[in-house]
């Protein structure tokens, strides 16, 4: 059984103290399927309101103090003013992520389109965004394309690589000390046949061509039923790659619904990967660490409490993974001992880790549960009576 001892206790509740996870501005805009966007009362209608809705959610769970930002849905006159307003309250400006992959342009591709003007578009806003990382002083620009094809024969798919990694060496080399690059793969959609940048193992060939600055996100939406994302998690940090990930969670595809909520097991397994490579707490500057990203959308749930959830079934996992008898499982692994090793990992994660949670909120002098109390705190139903007019925020899709 998981040594629940105090002295075990205290050890988790301080890595879980500790551990930051980042939570996206789109989580807070109106968001949806192709099939429909359900607006929601309230919603931010711009940066600045996504910042204050982001530390909502950080005022109540303490472990959240940083928003991500995507350009241009978060484009603002003065990005300095942003990180300002975020500091404000209490959080800060955190990853920086592109878009080129809603402009009409991009329809055959942004960075790998066969049009050479168009691949220059494309370029020139991923540089912008280098020069948005330098006003809000981030250390992350996460780069997600769409490209690809629907097609076979549509075009080549080795020429769109070598146009690929033509434009990462140009923002590669535009990074300024201390920021890194972020390269999230995913199988398919919006493409049909062929993507991009599809699987793991390309963004990884990319990222060490590029340098030690380049990094892999892993969204665990962006994977073909039935992968051990588990298993590309510990290759990555064998391979000292593992920059970031999206967290989030499907029954089928791209679902983006909370994560750990599709399925608890498969996060808690991720986490025993991160736990085990002592890769849980990052340094905020330098290459090395991970970036713990949530990166959802709230079709039809609000959108806060939807975050608040997400964060501490985030925070579940992880003190579940941090419970797993370590020297038990290694023990049991090593004498091929199947069922010992499989109990030791189940027995954690079969631990209701709730009390220790609680306890550490209210050592950290917050609300036992961050869900009721800020349900209770009547901010929701403030800013549903506050933000009339304007342009509720969303995909722009
Ligand atoms: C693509 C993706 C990417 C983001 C977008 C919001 O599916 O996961 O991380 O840019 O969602
Ligand atoms: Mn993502």
């Amino acid at each position: 059984m998981p040594d629940l001892t105090a002295v075990k206790t205290a050890s988790v509740q301080t890595m879980l103290r500790n551990h930051r996870i980042e939570l996206p501005s789109w989580a807070f805009g109106n968001s949806g399927t192709r099939f429909k966007v359900f607006g929601q009362p309230g919603v931010p209608r711009n940066a600045f309101e996504k910042a204050d809705d982001a530390a909502q959610v950080h005022k109540y769970t303490g472990v959240t103090p940083s928003m991500a930002v995507h350009i241009p849905w978060d484009k603002v006159d003065d990005y300095a003013a942003l990180a300002v307003h975020a500091k404000n309250n209490g959080i800060r400006i955190g990853t920086v992520n592109a878009n080129v992959f809603q402009d009409e342009d991009y329809k055959l591709g942004s960075v790998c389109n066969p049009d050479p003007k168009i691949r220059g578009k494309a370029l020139a806003h991923l540089l912008d965004c280098v020069d948005i990382m330098d006003a809000t002083g981030s250390r992350d620009l996460k780069l997600w394309f769409a490209d690809g094809t629907n097609y076979p024969g549509q075009d080549d798919i080795a020429a769109r690589q070598d146009r690929l990694a033509e434009a990462l060496r140009a923002v590669y080399d535009r990074l300024g000390p201390g920021q890194r690059m972020l390269l999230e793969y995913k199988l398919f959609e919006p493409s049909f046949y062929s993507t991009d940048i599809p699987d793991w193992g390309t963004s990884l060939v990319h990222c060490q061509a590029l340098g030690p600055r380049a990094m892999v996100v892993v969204d665990t939406g962006h994977h073909a039923p039935g992968v051990n994302i588990e298993f590309i998690v510990a290759m990555l940090l064998r391979a000292g790659r593992l920059g970031g990930f999206d967290f989030n969670s499907r029954f089928y595809a791209d679902d983006d619904l909370m994560a750990g909520a599709a399925d608890p097991f498969q996060l808690f397994r991720i986490m025993h990967e991160v736990v085990k490579a002592n890769a849980l707490i990052t340094a905020r500057s330098g290459d090395a660490g991970v970036a713990f990203m949530l990166d959802q959308c709230h079709n039809i749930e609000p959108k806060i409490p939807g975050q608040i959830r997400s964060v501490m079934n985030v925070q579940e996992a992880t003190a579940k993974a941090l419970l797993v008898d370590a020297e038990a499982l290694r023990a049991a692994q090593r004498s091929g001992d199947v069922l010992g090793a499989n109990g030791a990992l189940m027995d954690a994660y079969n631990t209701d880790v709730r009390p220790l949670l609680a306890e550490l909120r209210e050592e950290m002098g917050l609300a036992r549960d961050p869900y009721a109390a800020y349900l209770a705190s009547g901010y929701g139903e403030k800013i549903m009576s506050e933000r009339h007019g304007g342009s509720p925020a969303g995909w722009g899709a």
